[in-house]
């Protein structure tokens, strides 16, 4: 018995060593293929999404690049890097954009590769989140965020045939080039109302630049005089100058419908919506503050948004306020009405 123990064991051992015989020659071919034709070899790209200032404030709502080229088989992961929340998706060819709570409909996020034909979303992103996209098939892809409009990219997937244009330390300069741009931009009108009447304030300003692979917006997430002081009976107005960013004006406590104004404010004949707070204990909110969709040709025509906020205080007091989807980023400010 103790003599038949052994044979098996003989063979296994001898069965080993031709396997790891055949795996060293695999290995060398491998490695010489690499040689020979080194887009063998897939690479994996990176990119940013946002950039933003120490103090939150300025937010780019950019992919950093937005125009990447790549080959089939290889995939982008790209990386969060701002407190605003973003998306990565990628819609169909004619798809409807969906609200960025619907995602993409049968969709699960691990497995996100996109040849063009089924929506892929990473649903929303925060600082220090990753999403890797693999791209099967050649094409020329449009990336979005589903949160917000005018923050587009184009990926190029190429057949490994054609040379691609750049390499990653390329792309890397770019993104941090754009971010340092976006960041330092001198806004025309930033902080300045001289084109509004007294008594008013900006709740938010940006501006969107194109670029050849898509857009990327640059927004100001914060009310131009956070301290303004008027007297009892005087009216302020808040406008929001961002041509994508939506704000609201809000006092007290935040409602569970964000979209919409609360009960108590009313519209005036120019549009504006408009409210009258007796105590800094009452509260009221704007609803959505924000520009009207750029207009396209095919599409029904909308209304103008409403940009603006009017509220009246009847008594003095401290009345403080914040937008209620930037008050994490440190969108706040009060008013000081005196008698
Ligand atoms: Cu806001």
């Amino acid at each position: 018995m103790a003599t038949s123990d052994w044979y098996p064991f003989s063979e296994g051992f001898s069965f080993t060593s031709q396997l790891l015989g055949i795996l060293g020659k695999l290995n060398l071919l491998f490695l010489t293929l690499l040689v020979l034709c080194p887009q063998l070899v897939l690479a994996q790209w990176n990119a940013t999404i946002g950039a933003q200032s120490d103090d939150l404030g300025r937010q780019a709502l950019a992919f950093l690049p937005n125009e990447i080229w790549i080959h089939t088989g290889e995939s982008i992961t790209w990386t969060m890097a701002a407190n605003e929340g973003h998306t990565v998706t990628f819609l169909t060819s004619g798809q409807i954009r969906p609200p960025f709570t619907a995602e993409c409909p049968g969709f699960s996020a691990p497995s996100a590769s996109f040849d063009g034909s089924a929506c892929v979303t990473s649903g929303l992103l925060f600082q220090g989140d990753k999403f890797t996209v693999v791209f099967p098939v050649a094409g020329n892809f449009k990336l979005v965020c589903l949160v917000h409009e005018g923050m587009t990219g184009t990926i190029h997937v190429l057949d490994p045939s054609q040379p691609l244009p750049h390499d990653q330390a390329f792309y890397d300069h770019e993104a941090q080039r754009e971010s340092a741009d976006f960041l330092e931009a001198e806004l025309a009108g930033v902080m300045n109302h001289q084109h509004h009447s007294e008594n008013s304030a900006i709740a938010g300003h940006g501006e969107t630049i194109a670029t050849g692979g898509g857009s990327d917006s640059l927004s100001v997430m914060r009310f131009s005089d956070p301290g303004i002081t008027v007297h009892a009976g005087d009216t302020i107005e808040w406008t929001n100058d961002d041509p994508t960013t939506t704000h609201t004006i809000t006092f007290g406590p935040e409602p569970q419908d964000l979209v919409n104004p609360s009960s108590n404010v009313t519209v005036d004949a120019d549009g504006a919506r408009h409210a009258v707070l007796n105590s800094p204990l009452d509260a009221v909110h704007s609803g959505f503050i924000q520009a009207a969709p750029l207009d396209r040709t095919g599409l029904a025509q909308v209304p103008s948004g409403v940009t603006r906020f009017r509220v009246t205080f009847s008594k003095p007091g401290i009345y403080p306020y914040i937008c209620s989807l930037h008050d994490v980023l440190g969108m706040k400010g009060s008013v000081i009405v005196l008698p």
